[in-house]
């Protein structure tokens, strides 16, 4: 850590009390925004609520990875969401999220991202942020939570991996609770019209995605839960939210769940 660094400030809970249709909490520290957020949907908790904490302390990354953050270096949330969409368009909620990510960095003034299927967001190859969406049965219905990790201040030596970067590492010391709100914004315009569509992604969702989906048309490898690989050239994707890859000739579909890993093959 650089002994000269300035102190990090809090995020201004003021700013964020005014973010309707949202109901933003912020804790000091959590172990997971997405496990309690997940607690809390299955305890009845309405659609809206959002959780961030200043200091995630064993933040989920998927299939039991780790997703690791110093306290307000980052933005660290999850949101709450009842959709009341169809179950087979839900493989888009991920996806969705990322499109309003990428939307809301660059409305806060950060860098132009990709998005490497399924969810990462990426500058220029390296990581940026991290995206977990997971659904909960709950008595009042499924719901989703969205878990969104978006690395904004750390300097280099205090990023997990070397893939990783931050927004401010890519030039754009941006502050966070003016990024929260940004992203948050995002957010609200890219569900409202997505349910206004019954969650049918060929209104607009697909095309926002495949705008910013920096895989599409890459060589890829793809490691399935099998421990198989498959290695082609990524084509699209497909109206289910799947990656279209062809290999040797034919075209395999790949769900969010099978997919590990994808990389321009080297
Ligand atoms: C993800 O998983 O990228 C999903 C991360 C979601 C984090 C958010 S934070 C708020 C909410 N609450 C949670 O508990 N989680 C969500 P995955 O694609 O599996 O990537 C995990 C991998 O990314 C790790 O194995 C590392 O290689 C790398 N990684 C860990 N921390 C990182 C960071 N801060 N920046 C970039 N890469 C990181």
């Amino acid at each position: 850590m650089n002994p000269q660094r300035p102190p990090r400030p809090p995020l201004d809970l003021v700013t964020l009390q005014g973010l309707a249709p949202w109901r933003v909490e912020v804790v000091e520290e959590s172990p997971s925004t997405n496990a309690e957020l997940v607690a809390r949907a299955r305890e009845g908790a309405p659609e809206g609520l959002v959780l961030v904490t200043e200091h995630q302390t064993a933040g989920r990354g998927r299939l039991d990875r780790v997703w690791v953050t110093p306290p307000r270096a980052a933005l660290t949330f999850s949101v709450l969401l009842r959709p009341a969409v169809a179950d087979r368009w839900w493989p888009w909620l991920p996806l969705l999220t990322g499109v309003a990510v990428v939307e809301g960095v660059r409305a806060a003034g950060g860098p132009a991202c990709g998005l490497k299927w399924p969810n990462d967001v990426q500058v220029d190859g390296r990581k940026v942020a991290g995206l977990l969406a997971e659904r909960v049965e709950t008595p009042t219905g499924p719901a989703a939570v969205l878990g969104i990790g978006l690395n904004v201040s750390q300097e280099r030596e205090e990023l997990p991996v070397p893939t990783a970067t931050s927004l401010a590492l890519e030039g754009a010391p941006v502050d966070r609770t003016r990024l929260l709100c940004a992203v948050l914004d995002a957010l609200v315009g890219q569900v409202e019209a997505w349910v206004a569509a019954g969650g049918d992604p060929s209104h607009q969702l697909a095309a926002a995605y495949a705008e910013r989906c920096v895989t599409v048309g890459q060589q890829v490898r793809v490691h399935l839960p099998s421990e198989e690989l498959l290695e082609g050239r990524a084509t699209g994707v497909d109206t289910g939210g799947s990656l279209l890859v062809e290999v040797d000739g034919r075209t395999v579909a790949v769900s969010a769940g099978d997919v590990v890993h994808v990389r321009p093959a080297g």
